[in-house]
């Protein structure tokens, strides 16, 4: 890294999630503007010689790539950006962290376990910085979520329940592969709604609730043959379409997720929430700037839901934006994101959720996949208390 604190960044992917990521490296200083650090937009890569060009032009990026080993080589590149289909994760993450980059990786990390350990074994060997793009964790509300439960507010935690919800992929004449459709590729995207969606409902459940200790899972894939955008054929569809588990918690909850992408009316449609003896709390990203709270404590004669709205100085990040009562939204996410592992660069500490965290999802999503087709319950052999015993977070909410 340059003396002159910049991270200079090189983005692989010119797709929604290129979007998302490219609007927080240039939102991040205007918001938060005490960080060391500044990201410089050094290099976009696509295959597409003429769609990267456009892009870097519309995102403020210094060069084009059309070979992501090009970025990786270089010397005025600090650290990569992975915003590919599934199925170039690893080899891109291993070859960056093998040339001593940092490494930002869409979610979920990969397409198997064994993919994804070898990402985290790559990582740890090159000592590199590096972060999973689970954005979902810096929406404001699910951060206050994260501050209630630490408090201990909710008392012994019964039940977490999770959904996401989509109807994108009813159409049977959609096909599978390519750019628009690798997620129903599952060469390119490794499951469906599993790694896609789950994995976020997973990732936040265990920031907030602990470890999952094992899952039953049922899956179910709706139309069963797609054709192929390489071939023009007819083929099988091997992913997931829908999928929904039951599971424990190191902690002794039950927790309970479904998934689809079948749910006629649903876009993107993230809902959570957690029933303590004392108090409850839910949340839903159509809604994102609220977090519904139900504290039994509370007098009998007002005794209720209450919809906090997530916009005052004092409730995370939200000292950054505007004046209480204006609302952010999901792009704001990937700013957060930007800013802590800027933090982290500056301070230490893990910008979480890192690979050897998203490898705890992994597992889960492993086992999820594995119960459903042996049709039994399945061990997910996570090791969260043991990392949250260990390491670290640099967010920047924690200190509001
Ligand atoms: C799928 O439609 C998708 O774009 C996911 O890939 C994202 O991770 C999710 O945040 C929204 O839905």
């Amino acid at each position: 890294m340059e003396n002159n604190k910049k991270l200079r960044i090189g983005l692989i992917g010119t797709g929604f999630m290129a979007r998302t990521h490219s609007n927080g490296y240039n939102r991040v200083k205007n918001f938060f503007p005490e960080l060391e650090f500044s990201p410089v937009l050094k290099a976009v890569c696509s295959r597409n010689g003429e769609k990267v060009k456009a892009f870097a032009e519309q995102w403020g990026y210094e060069s084009t790539e059309t070979d992501w080993r090009a970025v990786v080589a270089r010397d005025d590149i600090d650290a990569v950006d992975i915003c590919t289909p599934n199925d170039m994760h690893a080899e891109i993450a291993i070859a960056a962290a093998e040339a001593g980059k940092m490494v930002l990786c869409e979610k979920p990390l990969a397409r198997t376990l064994a993919e994804a350990k070898q990402m985290v074994d790559a990582i740890e060997k090159a000592g590199v910085k590096n972060t999973v793009w689970y954005n979902y964790r810096r929406v404001p509300a699910v951060t206050l979520a994260k501050q209630i439960v630490d408090s201990g507010k909710l008392g012994r935690i019964f039940h977490y329940r999770a959904n996401f919800l989509q109807d994108w992929t009813i159409n049977a004449s959609l096909p599978q592969g390519g750019a628009a459709t690798w997620r129903l590729d599952a060469d390119a995207a490794g499951s469906g709604v599993t790694g896609d969606l789950l994995a976020h409902c997973i990732d936040t459940a265990m920031w907030l609730n602990g470890g999952i200790k094992d899952v039953s899972a049922v899956t179910e894939t709706f139309i069963k043959e797609r054709v192929h955008q390489s071939t023009g054929k007819m083929q099988k569809v091997s992913i997931d379409d829908a999928c929904a588990f039951f599971c424990h918690f190191d902690n002794g909850s039950l927790g309970l997720f479904e998934s689809t992408r079948y749910a006629r009316g649903h876009k993107a449609l993230y809902t959570f929430e957690i029933n303590g003896e004392n108090a409850s709390i839910r949340w839903d990203l159509h809604d994102l700037n609220r977090l519904e709270y139900f504290d039994n404590a509370d007098d009998s004669i007002v005794k209720g839901w209450s919809s906090i709205h997530v916009t005052d100085g004092d409730q995370p990040y939200m000292d950054k934006w505007w004046v209480p009562g204006l609302s952010i939204g999901y792009e704001h996410t990937f700013v957060h994101q930007v800013a802590d592992f800027l933090k982290s660069l500056e301070r230490g500490g893990v910008c979480s959720p890192n690979f050897r965290e998203a490898l705890e999802t992994q597992k889960v999503c492993q086992a999820v996949l594995e119960s459903a087709s042996a049709g039994s319950w399945k061990n997910t052999d996570v090791e969260w208390r043991k990392k949250q015993e260990t390491e670290k977070e640099a967010m920047l909410s924690e200190e509001v």
